[in-house]
């Protein structure tokens, strides 16, 4: 890593804020390449994860978490805990709301959590795309869900980027002079398996019903690099048998989609051809099981 120009400034920002409100799609934006996966369902995000946007005057490393909400299973309760260890650890904290809507109980319930927090906090109004006549209420409803806090509130769109320059040099403002954390053409901290495995799972939650995508997880069983293509061996872990019909489809249809989906996305990723196939197998479960989530990666 070399050492960082005079003045320059670095520092970590943990993104947080209500499941689907726009966290991973923005600091997908911000850095410019898709390292975190996102979709319509709630809990899509189940790490931690990285996202390192290098400027000449400084260093953002993103930290995506998921959703804040109450927990109702061991699963939830890791996700949880997880996005709370991350705004304690974090130099700045970046609220991002749903301004399409207005502010509601999950949004309190984590202004509430940051009410400790010592560190500066700013509200993100995303979906600014999506505001209509009614945004001077919506807006409303947030400044006076944050009323006596001296946070600064910012409007942006992280689906078309606009708004995300002048959040950005907020940002910069709010960070220390600090050195390079990570080499500067670096995105993210996490391995091209993790996100290969991502991948999949995000096309399983875009593309079968409600009650598959919350019980399943992804293992990358085998990942073979050969001079002209990139073999990946996978598993698809749901935990009950009845899922396994959705998931595999008529004649195989739905396993087809999503594997072919997921492996224009990998190609995407590693710049190169992929094999992909896929396994499915019923881990009855494994939600409720700290083995098995530690297992599937998840930090217990
Ligand atoms: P997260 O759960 O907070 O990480 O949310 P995601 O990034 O997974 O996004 C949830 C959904 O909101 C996805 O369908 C995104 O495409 C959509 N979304 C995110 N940001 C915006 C935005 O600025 N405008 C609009 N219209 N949709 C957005
Ligand atoms: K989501
Ligand atoms: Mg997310």
């Amino acid at each position: 890593i070399p050492a960082s120009p005079p003045g320059f400034k670095s520092g970590f920002i943990g993104i947080i804020g209500r499941p689907n409100v726009g966290k991973s799609t923005l600091m997908n934006h911000l850095v410019g390449q898709k390292i975190a996966i996102t979709s319509p369902v709630a809990q899509t995000t189940r790490n931690r994860l990285r996202g390192i946007l290098t400027t000449p005057e400084a260093q953002l490393i993103f930290v995506d978490t998921p959703g804040i909400h109450k927990p109702h299973h061991p699963l939830g309760e890791v996700l949880v805990k997880n996005a709370e260890i991350a705004i304690r650890a974090v130099d700045v904290v970046l609220l991002v709301v749903d301004s399409s809507v207005a502010a509601g109980g999950g949004d309190r319930y984590i202004v509430e959590l940051l009410s400790q927090t010592t560190h500066p906090v700013i509200l993100g109004l995303n979906k600014l795309d999506q505001q209509s006549e009614t945004a001077p209420t919506l807006d409303r409803s947030y400044a006076e869900l944050i009323a006596g806090a001296p946070w600064p509130m910012v409007k942006f769109s992280a689906l078309t980027g606009a708004g995300l320059e002048t959040l950005q040099t907020l940002l910069i403002d709010h960070l220390d002079p600090g050195p390079y954390y990570y080499p500067p053409d670096l995105v993210t901290d996490q391995p091209e398996r993790f996100i290969m495995g991502e991948l999949i799972r995000e096309q399983i939650l875009l593309l079968t019903r409600e009650e598959v995508p919350h019980s399943v997880a992804v293992t990358l069983d085998r990942v073979e690099e050969d001079t002209t293509i990139t073999r990946v061996l996978a598993t698809i872990h749901i935990e009950r048998t009845s899922q396994k019909g959705i998931l595999i489809g008529k004649g195989g249809s739905m396993l087809k989609a999503i594997g072919s989906a997921a492996r224009e996305q990998m190609q995407k990723l590693i710049a190169g051809k992929v094999y992909l196939e896929l396994f499915v197998k019923v881990q009855p479960k494994w939600r409720q099981s700290r083995l098995r989530l530690a297992e599937f990666g998840y930090r217990v």
